[in-house]
């Protein structure tokens, strides 16, 4: 296989000390076993790969629903309700989100759409083909989850972030002090600027050295999905389908690029926060951030969503999956297993020269234990939470 070529490129060039031995079989076994090659190992195109699919733990994917089940218990209302808990376990009790500007939900009233495009600008990502899908009515976060709403439910549940767990997460080199950098050796060869970052967490998001103090409006990173599921329970919420998210985000224009249209910057203003300049060596930050930014900033789209696009990439529900019908379906839910997430929407990394990604219909993975500085989500709900009445 192909995959064999780029497994040498991962770990080429690169020394390793012995302290380093896990993370090499981390690399080794994810280069072994990775399913999706990263852009230049199997395709001549231009690259259009950031290398935010590449980061992923070698993790024993579950690949069914079982941690879906844990966490529906575990942060259920249900079992939130029940105080008469041993002390550990009451730990793990949530008491109910109160309601805040930034965990406001906006209504998606129902309807169908085009999902996808025949004019891919990632083919192989299976942007296409448009296909004709219904939506039920449904409610959105306005925003992405912030710090500080992510604060709140681990403070009231003691819960702990894979990222916490493993040790470490993915960090966009540019971002990291020269110190932590220094004590790093090695990096994902096919995107050399992610390095995994001991002690990087949703807390840590540009490592250990660095704080959410000055930012708990801006989204929460480091967050797997297994992460922003728990999180969606805890809120009475649960994560949006990828069509779900896909309707949203085009915020009620048809067959648009973005969630405002299909020019970049109309009138020259930017509506979401992405990169400008030569990537990954220059962002310029013209759109006002070189990294994460409130998830209040930028104008919202049709629907009154902010930074669908842009900013942090947004976990989904579905299993990952490049094959599609065109058969018209009414609230999709991707595949029934699979190994990886799909997540939307593009970061604050992307340019397009290199990561073509911050369009509704285009669309990326990971494994559902991943988790780096620039992937987080929002949440969704059937019906309004009780306190956000
Ligand atoms: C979480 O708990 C800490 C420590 O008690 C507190 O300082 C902080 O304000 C709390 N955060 C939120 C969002 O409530
Ligand atoms: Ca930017
Ligand atoms: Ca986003």
């Amino acid at each position: 296989m192909a995959l064999q070529s780029c497994a040498s490129q991962l770990v080429a060039g690169h020394r390793f000390s012995a302290s380093n031995l896990a993370l090499i079989v981390l690399l080794i076994v994810f280069s072994e076993f990775h399913v999706v090659l990263p852009e230049g190992c199997n395709s001549p195109a231009p690259s259009s790969e950031c290398g935010c699919n590449s980061l992923n733990r070698d993790g024993n994917d579950r690949g069914d629903d079982s941690f879906h089940k844990e966490a529906v218990k575990k942060y259920s209302k249900e079992k939130n309700a029940n105080p008469d808990d041993s002390h550990e376990r009451r730990r793990e009790v949530s008491t109910e989100p109160a309601p805040g500007k930034l965990n406001q939900m906006v209504l998606i009233p129902g309807g169908a759409f085009l999902m996808g495009t025949d004019e891919p600008g990632i083919p192989q990502d299976g942007e296409g083909p448009a296909r004709r899908v219904h939506i039920q009515s449904f409610y959105m976060d306005m925003y992405e989850v912030s710090n500080l709403e992510f604060e709140k439910f681990v403070n009231a549940t003691g819960y702990l972030t894979e990222a916490e767990k493993f040790g470490d997460s993915f960090v966009f080199e540019g971002l990291l002090s020269d110190k932590v950098k220094n004590e790093i050796k090695q990096a994902v060869a096919a995107a050399p600027w992610w390095l995994p970052v001991k002690g990087a967490s949703w807390r840590h998001p540009y490592g250990p050295d660095s704080s959410i103090a000055d930012s708990l409006e801006h989204p929460v990173v480091h967050v797997s999905w297994n992460d922003a599921l728990a999180y969606c329970i805890w809120a009475s919420k649960r994560l949006p389908t990828e069509a779900e998210w896909e309707y949203a985000c085009r915020g009620t224009l048809e067959n648009r690029l973005y969630p405002w249209g299909n020019k970049l910057n109309p009138k020259g203003q930017h509506y979401a926060n992405i990169w400008q300049g030569e990537f990954p060596n220059k962002n310029t930050g013209e759109d006002g951030y070189v990294r994460s930014c409130p998830v209040t900033s930028f104008p919202s789209n049709g629907y009154g969503l902010y930074n669908m696009v842009g900013n942090a990439w947004e976990w989904t529900a579905d299993w990952w999956n490049v094959h599609h019908t065109t058969d018209e379906t009414h609230n999709p839910k991707g595949p029934e297993s699979g190994t990886d997430k799909v997540k939307k929407g593009g970061s604050y990394m992307c340019h397009k020269s290199h990561c073509y990604r911050y369009r509704c219909a285009a669309r990326s993975q990971n494994t559902p234990d991943s988790s780096a500085s620039n992937l987080g989500f929002r949440c969704a709900a059937d019906s309004l939470p009780s306190y956000l009445h």
